[in-house]
């Protein structure tokens, strides 16, 4: 690469009053924005200090720029570059824990944001409980003051706010997981009462935690997005990040006195309940989502886009959406739940968009119970048809098995990843695979597990995954 100058910052630097914990590559494509638009448009004190929980990563590249970097919009047709100026600063939480809680006991800072992926909540995806277990828990109990967990960080701030007189921050997860805002509240009040009643009573009753629906693709940043962002800005920008120009965001308006940046600006929806739109988007995008990730990596393809521009793909997760997931989601107001669907395939056809499925295969058992299984459940309530879903589940049962169609191993990523293969191998035959890894509660609760027409149509996909390979499985059920 030709040897071009970083990036600098020509903007002025907004005065902090949020913490995000999590600065990866889908907050600067998503929030970081909708809050520069905000800002843009009505003003207000409310740069971002961006807080990595464990990698250097996000300091290195931002630091050099002072915290700007290019949010790069891929159309199917053309793409659109704009900086962004709202990161003020960035710390890397293990290298300076009581920095980063001396930065959100502050209180210049009204909001703690998050995006920390499913598994920063270091909880149990079937039961919605914090893992007591976990080694990070384990360790923020025994150390609160020097914390490792996001939950950890925010009951340690919470706790100097609260001991100094000061008014608590609202905390806003940004991640896909349904009522979202809930499970953090529940995460963090169950911390906090392992170690002083009065204060996860104080938080329960005086923090506002509101969910949210966040939708944005944004595939990970590749040193040839790198390269090719120099090629046409003359500039270096390691930090910079690719997404689609759609955006969706929807909040439940419910903040610490109100204050919040004015998000609406750039087009967020503030409403009163935001679980419909949740469960829409979790089920609809990112059940269809995960489905081709698994399927569409087993069958050769290296992205979504070059999944669906199969046709047998494309007919299967239209398939999918008409009988199997559209009927167990109610429809949110303002929106129509067909068109939505087919918005969603013309989305995933975005060839510029890069989006790999082994990146969206990452962390299947922390994903499948809010995308695949809810959606199975109502559908087994209802006696309705589950045989596309049962093929996407089975589809991610040979995929953690850690062996692809053609005998190369699997780089398979997943906090469970070792339990998923044992249970896997120990299965000497395609049903007791199937049976082992239905018996791993952390994923699967024990009433769809036992289920027994959910179990022959996980059994039947899997051998037939087996028998004619994954792009066979995909068309003969999409033909159906
Ligand atoms: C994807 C999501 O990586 C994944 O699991 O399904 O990141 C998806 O791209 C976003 O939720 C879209 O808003």
């Amino acid at each position: 690469m030709p040897d071009h100058p970083r990036l600098t910052r020509s903007m002025t630097k907004p005065k902090p009053g949020i913490v995000h914990l999590g600065p990866g590559a889908f907050f600067k494509a998503f929030g970081a924005i909708y809050t520069q638009d905000a800002i843009e448009s009505h003003g207000g004190d409310w740069g971002i200090v961006a807080v990595s929980l464990r990698s250097a990563t996000a300091r290195d590249q931002l630091g050099p720029q002072d915290g700007v970097y290019t949010s790069v919009s891929l159309g199917p047709s053309g793409s659109d570059t704009k900086v962004v100026g709202v990161i003020c600063d960035v710390l890397v939480a293990p290298e300076n824990p009581d920095a980063v809680i001396m930065a959100m006991a502050d209180p210049a800072i009204r909001i703690v944001s998050l995006t920390i992926t499913e598994k920063g909540y270091c909880y149990e995806p079937s039961t919605g409980k914090l893992k007591m277990d976990h080694p990070d828990i384990v360790h923020d109990i025994a150390k609160p003051g020097n914390p490792r967990s996001a939950a950890g960080y925010i009951v340690a701030a919470l706790a100097q706010r609260r001991a100094t007189g000061n008014k608590p921050f609202t905390v806003l997860s940004c991640d896909n997981i349904p009522a979202n805002g809930k499970l953090a509240r529940e995460i963090v009040v169950s911390l906090a009462r392992a170690a002083d009643s009065d204060l996860a009573d104080w938080i329960a009753t005086d923090v506002p935690f509101p969910s949210t629906m966040v939708d944005r693709i944004t595939p990970a940043t590749t040193e040839a997005d790198v390269e090719r962002l120099a090629a046409s800005t003359r500039y270096l920008d390691p930090a910079c990040v690719q997404h689609e120009p759609f955006r969706q965001w929807v909040i439940e308006d419910d903040f610490v006195d109100a204050e919040r940046p004015r998000w609406e600006a750039g087009g967020a929806q503030f409403v009163a309940d935001v679980e419909k739109h949740e469960a829409m988007k979790l089920r609809c995008l990112n059940g269809t989502h995960s489905a081709l990730a698994y399927l569409g990596y087993l069958a050769g393809y290296e992205t979504i886009a070059e999944s669906v521009a199969d046709t047998a793909f494309a007919k299967f997760c239209q398939k999918l959406w008409a009988e199997e997931i559209i009927p167990a989601v109610s429809q949110p107001e303002g929106e129509d739940l067909p068109t939505y669907c087919a918005a969603l395939l013309e989305r995933y056809q975005n060839a510029s968009i890069r989006h790999r499925t082994w990146q969206i295969a990452m962390d299947g058992s922390q994903k499948l119970p809010q995308r695949l299984l809810g959606t199975v459940a109502d559908n087994l309530a209802a006696s309705r048809p589950i045989q596309g879903l049962a093929l996407a589940i089975a589809g991610w049962m040979r995929y953690v098995g850690g062996v692809d169609e053609s005998g190369q191993a699997i780089d398979v990523r997943d906090p469970l990843a070792a339990v998923l293969r044992e249970a896997s191998a120990a299965g000497l035959d395609p049903s007791s695979k199937v049976a082992n890894l239905l018996d791993i509660d952390a994923v699967f609760d024990t009433t769809i597990a036992q289920n027994p027409v959910f179990r022959e149509a996980v059994m039947s996909a899997y051998e037939l995954l087996c028998k004619k390979g994954s792009r066979s499985a995909v068309e003969a059920i999409a033909d159906e």
